[in-house]
């Protein structure tokens, strides 16, 4: 294979409703699109930076940088057997896991169109369909918040995130909790927290949530161990594991429990596969976590997903949860029974639409 070309686009796209966390507020998006040409076929990637460094230190600018002027001329007129070795050749470059990402997933699924095979399965994927939850923002009330979890349960998710924040955590959780006692529910802090929050977050081990995510901050995996040994509920991380070696770290201190795995943030499909080949064999369970993305970045998920330890359900969840009309042909659909079933076709199995993606576009640029 070879990599011909690179034509990197930058969409404006609104979500359908205002998406609130620890770190802040998101409302329009910038969607960064990958489309590789590889031996004459299109192969399309999503960068899941966002348009600030408050998730992670990445942002579209910042990728757009490293694509064009370190990740392409590393990647350019040179041969590749597959997609794999694209995460090799990347390494010089230290960091950056999401521009490489929206790159490396693009190569992925030109080789699964190349070859005629659905992305899931060229990955080795072992199962045909994925089980969802959903992840809610911060909400002004718990009653709010509760029309939002009940419209979501009646479309059959199987469990449910609530974002929390010092202020917004323990009062929403019990009020759901008295509601909904059987609910798979789980938190995630998004690094609003400290070890001087302790009590706070030991309290809420009375609510067995199923897990609490990423409390302590973005790029700590020590202090984690230190909660994670003071509580019942287990840790998941996410924002910082970053890396195979962040795994091993993680679970050879007992920071965590489970691990949520996000293609942007290690780097791509080789990496995500390995990581959670590791965390399987230290039984420790992993599931997909979401960027808010688009439809290309989306259909990425659900192929990786399909790995064999995302055993939990991750925040996969349908197109209409983001957007009035998604890019991809057809849009993402979530079964009552809160899955979605793959699709066949090779690669992606979702057509990039490319009408609405000339008309969403602000910015693009063709490397080659
Ligand atoms: O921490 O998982 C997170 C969205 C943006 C940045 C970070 C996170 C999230 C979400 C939303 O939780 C998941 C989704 O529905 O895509
Ligand atoms: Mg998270």
């Amino acid at each position: 294979m070879r990599i011909r070309s690179l034509k990197l686009r930058e969409l404006r796209m609104q979500l359908i409703a205002p998406f609130e966390t620890s770190f802040g507020r998101s409302d329009i998006r910038r969607i960064f699109l990958v489309e590789a040409q590889v031996d004459g076929v299109s192969g399309w990637g999503e960068v899941t930076a966002g348009g600030n460094p408050f998730y992670s230190p990445e942002t579209v600018d910042t990728a757009w940088h490293l694509i064009r002027d370190f990740i392409w001329p590393l990647l350019k007129d040179q041969p590749l057997e597959t997609a794999e070795q694209v995460s090799e050749r990347l390494k010089p470059i230290r960091g950056h896991n999401m521009a490489k990402a929206g790159v490396e997933t693009a190569v992925w699924d030109a080789e699964a169109r190349i070859k005629q095979l659905p992305l899931w399965k060229l990955l080795g994927g072992t199962r045909e369909e994925i089980a969802c939850g959903v992840s809610i923002g911060i909400q002004s009330s718990c009653e709010q918040l509760q029309a939002l979890v009940q419209k979501e349960l009646e479309a059959g998710y199987q469990r449910i995130k609530i974002k929390i924040k010092p202020g917004w955590d323990l009062e929403p959780v019990r009020y759901l909790r008295e509601r909904y006692p059987q609910l798979r529910l789980m938190v995630d802090a998004n690094s609003a927290y400290s070890l001087d929050d302790t009590p706070l977050l030991k309290e809420l081990d009375r609510f067995h949530l199923m897990m609490i995510e990423q409390p302590l901050a973005w790029d700590d995996i020590y202090d984690h161990a230190t909660l994670q040994k003071q509580l019942h509920t287990p840790i998941c991380l996410d924002e910082s594991v970053h890396s195979e070696a962040h795994a091993r770290a993680a679970i050879g201190m007992g920071a965590c429990r489970i691990i949520n795995i996000k293609l942007g943030r290690v780097g791509g499909h080789a990496a995500a596969r390995r990581m959670q080949a590791y965390c399987a064999a230290h039984g420790v369970p992993v599931w997909c976590g979401g960027m808010l993305e688009s439809g290309i970045g989306r259909a990425h998920n659900i192929a990786m997903s399909t790995l064999p330890n995302f055993t939990l359900p991750g925040d996969v969840s349908a197109s209409r949860r983001y957007w009035k009309q998604d890019i991809i042909e057809p849009e993402v659909e979530v079964t009552t029974r809160g899955t979605i079933p793959v699709r066949q076709e090779p690669g992606l199995g979702y057509q990039p639409r490319l009408d609405l993606i000339e008309r969403l576009t602000i910015r693009q640029e063709v490397l080659s």
